[in-house]
């Protein structure tokens, strides 16, 4: 099958981030943010896809026996008044985005959340994070601390997609990326675009020799997903050196073969633009990945039947 391009070509934009500081106010953050809307607005795009925790600094590195004091990290409401110049500036430019940050439900519940707005400012979709990595109590031997697991629920929607931006869109979050179920639960639903945001130290604690490998696993599970299951993948990074750790930049763009298309060369604030013919995504889907064709599910009952190893006696 030759590939000609489509008619559903979406210009997306990767808006990595650099650093954000403990005490950078929400209102800096979303004027960096509409700065960067505009520059990949007047590159073409149509979609902005910012990372995982966009509005503040990673505070899960800080340890507190009472998270609900570090609740003004957190957004009860969106928008608020100060992420509406967000949505505002959105409307305005005509484009869309997906914005990472941390929800404090009305039933004080707390996920680690993205939303999707359209063109028109209008929500279309909410993802909270699946899998929570690191650890809920203290552990004063690591140099820094990734305690998510303290601070947020794992979520039981699963990954729903929506029909947006002339195709089928999904999001996961961070960790989320590593697992093969996520890509494959939305490739199930059709999905052509999966939008992931992340903020991966480079320093891992438990096995500090997989340090040199951060960006090469980034790229390998991303690249997977998405050749695996014959859709664009958009890998979005808050990157550089944030309240003394190093994270991970490499944001990218995948397209269905696998292939990564456009990354972004800076630790900083970048945006990243690439045309995705979500056409292209068929190839993949119609060919070597038909699943109605060649998938077994009764084959792999223990993907969803049980969740540690089981080894044999
Ligand atoms: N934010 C996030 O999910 N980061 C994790 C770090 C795992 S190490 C505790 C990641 O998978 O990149």
């Amino acid at each position: 099958m030759s590939r000609s391009p489509g008619d559903r070509m979406v210009t997306v934009a990767a808006a990595q981030l650099g650093p954000i500081g403990r005490d950078e106010s929400r209102s800096a953050v979303v004027k960096r943010l509409c700065s960067m809307l505009s520059e990949a607005a007047s590159r073409g795009a149509r979609l902005v896809v910012f990372p995982e925790l966009a509005l503040t600094t990673f505070f899960p590195r800080w340890y507190t026996d009472d998270v609900s004091g570090h609740d003004h990290y957190f957004e009860t409401e969106m928008p608020s008044p100060q992420t509406q110049p967000l949505f505002d500036e959105a409307r305005k430019l005509h484009v869309g985005f997906s914005l990472g940050y941390a929800e404090l439900t009305p039933d004080g519940r707390r996920f680690n959340t993205t939303i999707l707005v359209d063109e028109t400012g209008t929500t279309v979709g909410r993802f909270r994070k699946v899998h929570i990595p690191g650890h809920e109590n203290d552990e004063p031997w690591r140099p820094f601390q990734h305690l998510e697991r303290r601070y947020f629920e794992e979520s039981t929607e699963g990954f729903p997609v929506w029909r947006a931006f002339d195709g089928i869109v999904g999001m996961a979050t961070c960790n989320d990326r590593r697992w093969p179920e996520t890509y494959r639960e939305m490739g199930l639903q059709g999905v052509e675009l999966i939008l992931i945001g992340y903020n991966t130290p480079i320093h891992y604690a438990p096995d500090p020799g997989q340090n040199p490998l951060q960006g090469f696993h980034n790229h390998l599970c991303m690249q997977a997903g998405a050749y695996q299951n014959g859709t664009w993948v958009v890998g979005v990074a808050k990157g550089g050196t944030e309240e003394g750790v190093e994270s991970l930049a490499q944001s990218v763009i995948i397209a269905p073969s696998g292939q990564i298309v456009a990354q972004a060369v800076t630790t900083d604030d970048e945006v990243v633009v690439a045309d995705c013919d979500l056409d292209w995504c068929r190839h993949y889907k119609e060919t070597l990945f038909d699943f109605a064709r060649y998938r077994r599910p009764e084959a792999y009952g223990r993907i969803t039947g049980q969740k540690g190893v089981i080894e044999p006696d």
